[in-house]
């Protein structure tokens, strides 16, 4: 870090301190640096996120603040509430102040070279988090962490086919896309897609955004039970829209769980419950708790260190028996 000392001095100048609200204060974002001390300050993150959409987004912001906390590192947290032009400007925000590492969950794989440069010429490493971008240049950035979202739809596929492995009649299903242009509404798809693909009788009758939130995936799937007479299955990319989703079935007379078969992804708590009550039948897990990794990566290549280009996270599957013993001890 003392390389880099020169160019902290002038950031404790410059410094704004984002806050979860998307407030500012003028807090300096270094202590006092002094030709070549800076061994024993602390690391700077500048950290964008998504927004707080669902159960998953919530627990993951809650581990990278802990995880923050307890390694030493001071965030600069900010909520770009599912919108790109907001997470450019906090990224723009991050180099100006200069941060010592910039993480960040892209809400969408697309449009971020020009930004990414900035910090590239600025010396800032960046560490995606949770999400891919679609650059061609990966040297901009240090690595990604998080989850394989293409196995994810696989997961879910294969449940599909070994559940209707004896039934030759058709499956109608309905997909609730995650936010569009997104890395997990994209790679889920494909997998999933990919899987059911190899046998004809599955068919998706109808597949639209539900934007990874509860409302939407209400909104959508009242859509869904009014235009497509017979609905066999639900895929919903995400919890938060499955639940959703559950209320217009409910509210449409029919019974999630037994009338339309739902598959969901992440397993937080609500969804978990919901698995363990019948009107889910099977979570495809994908894990929130990414702080302290993201934590000791930052340490690294601030420090230069060579990292993997790409963690992926560990993850598993729920049935709705598995779900009942494992909700007691669930974290998020
Ligand atoms: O599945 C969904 C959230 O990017 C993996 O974003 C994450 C997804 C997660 O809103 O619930």
């Amino acid at each position: 870090m003392s390389k880099r000392a020169p160019l902290l001095i002038l950031a404790g100048a410059l410094a704004l301190t984002m806050t979860a609200c998307g407030q500012t204060s003028s807090e300096p974002s270094t202590g006092a640096v002094t030709g070549g001390a800076a061994a024993d300050k602390k690391i700077v993150m500048g950290f964008s996120q998504v927004g707080a959409e669902s159960g998953w987004r919530t627990a993951n912001t809650k581990s990278v603040q802990e995880a923050a906390e307890k390694a030493g590192i001071q965030l600069k947290f900010s909520d770009a509430q599912q919108k790109q032009q907001n997470q450019i400007k906090a990224l723009r925000s991050f180099v100006q102040q200069r941060v010592d590492v910039i993480a960040f969950s892209p809400v969408v794989e697309s449009g971020w070279d020009t930004v990414l440069k900035e910090a590239k010429n600025a010396n800032i490493p960046v560490i995606l988090t949770d999400r891919a971008v679609d650059s061609a240049d990966t040297s901009l950035y240090k690595t990604f962490l998080g989850s394989d979202f293409v196995e994810e739809g696989k997961k879910a596929g294969q449940w599909l086919v070994e559940e209707y492995k004896d039934s030759k009649d058709p499956v109608t299903i309905v997909e609730l896309q995650g936010t569009t242009g997104s890395a997990p509404a994209n790679d889920r798809k494909a997998g999933f897609a990919e899987v059911i693909g190899a046998d004809s009788k599955f068919k998706i009758a109808a597949s639209q955004t539900g934007d990874f939130t509860r409302a939407k995936g209400k909104e959508v799937m009242d859509a869904f039970l009014k235009s497509t007479p017979k609905i066999d299955v639900l895929f919903a990319h995400n919890d938060d829209m499955g639940l959703g989703a559950i209320e217009a079935i409910e509210g449409a007379g029919k019974v999630p769980g037994k009338d339309i078969k739902i598959i969901t992804i992440d397993a937080v708590k609500d969804g978990m419950q919901a698995l363990a009550d019948g009107k889910i039948n099977y979570i495809v897990e994908c894990s929130p708790l990414l702080g302290p990794q993201l934590m000791d990566l930052a340490g690294k290549v601030v420090k230069g260190e060579q990292v993997p280009a790409r963690v992926v996270t560990e993850e598993t599957t729920f049935t709705q028996e598995q779900a009942k013993e494992a909700l007691p001890s669930r974290q998020y």
